[in-house]
């Protein structure tokens, strides 16, 4: 189902018109109303009127996280204070929050894209859905909440955490759609099964997973732990929040992204310049229709490329690919560009292994080298029979050794290169508890890090 089918599969002719004047009228708003924006214009030289196509777009700076930082909290806000209805903000991992706003209009546009990335999904009005995503200054549970009442779904505002009570609300209320990290949608997979829950006993039909990177393998070990059909959604806070773009339950193959209102961009990492549809690099989004915190070309340090090929789901918006990771928790390992999913992908193909992993970066002497923890599969823990998974009882074990040295062997083939491989027992290393999982642990020093 289409939630909008008037915007979201508008002719590409028509909807390039839609955002040329949006794109103009939004340029006038922030420099009119935004003190640093129309510093930084006057600074480069650019007129609010200069700016009237899609090209033009590329004579306006970059905003980056850090001018959200120089003007917290409210600084760079269009609207006086008393016009914002809400604040959200995402936890950085030291500091201060990034913090945004809303007027009561942003409110309704986030419940609408919202709306529309759960019909992407699959889901219906009537519907009901389990919302395990946090709520708080985290966008993901609210934002999410309103666009589910806003289809016309049941919403249970679970929030994060507390897995026992979600089982039982799951498995008492019998939703059909959640909406959570991949990671916890795992946790919550694992804890059925524990149960003795089969999967066919789960009510959940589809899930909107996101917030954090995640690979195919792990989207397989999902929809066969929990029955589900999972869905790719991404968002950010300084852009909306989650309902910026999502997979359709047709296909699975890119992001839909709501592009009439959030203008995407893929520019190179190092030179800014614009690339070519198919190319990777940083995704840069303007917000064509926001009140209280319209940023202009916002560098969100995701990597993606985006596709205007059709749709068989019929929409005609842009997709983006996958995110598979940032520009800042790229591994760099002896000259080797590293995502935590590429090894996730790697792990996937090992039978013998769960999901969970983690990686533990390190500094010896002057190479950065990286340590993959992988648990192994309940299966094999059993039929081996050890207590602990040290290195002696590895190479004491040839199952135990062939599985280190068979994942070993793939990440070298299909990274580039060598990674020390140890196993884990299962259970052992960290868990979702509701919110994203941070896969690295970087033991490198301060300055480093
Ligand atoms: O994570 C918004 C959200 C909530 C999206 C719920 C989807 C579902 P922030 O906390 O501001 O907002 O974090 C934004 O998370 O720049 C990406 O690096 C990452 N991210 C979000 N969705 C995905 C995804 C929310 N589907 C940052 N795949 C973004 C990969 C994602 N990374």
């Amino acid at each position: 189902m289409i939630h909008d089918p008037g915007l979201e599969r508008l002719g590409r002719e028509s909807l390039r018109e839609l955002q040329e004047q949006r794109l103009s009228a939004i340029v006038r708003y922030v420099y009119e109303r935004i003190g640093p924006y129309r510093e930084r214009f006057d600074a480069a030289g650019v007129r609010p009127d200069q700016i009237r196509s899609l090209d033009d777009l590329r004579r306006l700076p970059f905003t980056r996280k850090s001018d959200l930082r120089d003007h917290y909290p409210f600084g760079l806000f269009a609207v006086p204070r008393e016009e914002v209805v809400r604040i959200h903000g995402s936890s950085g991992t030291t500091g201060k929050p990034t913090v945004v706003g809303y007027t009561r209009a942003d409110i309704e546009l986030f419940a609408e894209v919202c709306a529309r990335s759960l019909a992407l999904i699959g889901a219906e009005p009537g519907m009901m859905m389990h919302n395990a995503l946090g709520y708080g200054l985290f966008t993901g549970g609210l934002g999410f909440h309103y666009g589910a009442e806003r289809l016309g779904m049941t919403v249970v505002p679970a929030s994060g955490g507390m897995t026992e009570r979600q089982l039982l609300l799951i498995q008492d209320f019998r939703p059909d759609v959640l909406a959570c990290t991949p990671s916890y949608a795992l946790t919550l997979a694992q804890a059925f099964k524990q149960r003795g829950v089969a999967p066919e006993d789960i009510s959940l039909r589809f899930a909107a997973l996101g917030a954090e990177p995640w690979s195919n393998t792990m989207r397989a070990e999902i929809d066969r732990g929990l029955g589900v059909r999972s869905c790719n959604v991404y968002g950010l806070s300084e852009v909306i929040g989650p309902g910026v773009s999502s997979e359709c339950v047709e296909e699975r193959s890119g992001l839909h992204v709501h592009e009439d209102h959030f203008l995407p961009e893929v520019v190179d990492r190092d030179s800014g310049e614009p690339l070519a549809e198919g190319e990777v690099g940083v995704l840069v989004f303007t917000a064509l229709t926001k009140q209280a915190l319209p940023l202009m070309r916002y560098w969100t340090g995701d990597l993606s490329s985006l596709s205007s090929e059709p749709c068989s789901c019929g929409r005609t918006l842009i997709r983006m690919g996958a995110v598979r990771g940032r520009t800042d928790d790229m591994l760099i390992i002896r000259g080797v560009n590293v995502f935590p999913t590429q090894v996730e992908e790697v792990i996937g193909r090992v039978p013998e292994l769960s999901p969970h992993y983690q990686l533990v970066v390190s500094r010896d002497g002057t190479m950065d080298e990286v340590e993959v923890r992988s648990e192994v599969t309940e299966e094999l823990f059993r039929a081996v029979g050890v207590e602990l998974l040290s290195d002696e009882a590895i190479e004491a074990d040839h199952t135990l050794r062939d599985v280190r040295g068979h994942l070993g062997g793939l990440i070298k083939d299909t990274i580039g290169c060598s990674m020390k491989v140890s196993l884990a027992a299962p259970g052992s290393l960290p868990r979702s508890e509701g919110g994203k999982l941070p896969r690295v642990l970087d033991k490198r020093p301060r300055e480093r890090a």
